[in-house]
């Protein structure tokens, strides 16, 4: 299946990007995933990490695509050998409890600096 083809749904933000419909600063691009900088940034870099193909959150995509979920990750590595040190934390919100509020699954990728560790 190529990018064109990708599984989309009618009304998800991340589904337009990926389809061009929407503008983003892309900073990867793959035959499976895109990678853009977050409009509301929480560190020096950060970038969400997307398949072109919608799934509503990590624990859907783990289990009906679970190389696509690695090919994620390896982006997410790419993008912070990229545009950091290579150090990085990888996020996934999901549910609305947990802060998801895009449901086309995301990684966000955050680098740049020393984190923090205080999610409450
Ligand atoms: O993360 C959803 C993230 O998506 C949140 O950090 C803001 C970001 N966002 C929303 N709209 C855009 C656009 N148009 N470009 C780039 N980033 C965007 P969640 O984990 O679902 O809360």
């Amino acid at each position: 299946m190529t990018s064109a083809e990708s599984v989309s749904e009618p009304d998800c933000l991340f589904c337009k990007i990926v389809a061009g419909q929407l503008p983003a600063d892309m900073v990867v691009s793959t035959d499976r995933v895109v990678a853009f900088r977050d409009i509301d940034p929480k560190a020096p870099v950060h970038v969400l990490v997307v398949p072109r193909d919608h799934h509503g959150d990590v624990s859907v995509l783990a289990s009906s695509d679970p190389a696509l979920l690695s090919e994620m990750v390896a982006v997410a590595d790419r993008v912070a050998g990229e545009l950091a040190d290579g150090q990085y934390r990888m996020i996934f919100n999901s549910g609305p409890r947990a802060g998801q509020s895009v449901f086309h699954v995301h990684g966000h990728v955050l680098a740049g600096a020393s984190l923090g560790w205080s999610p409450a």
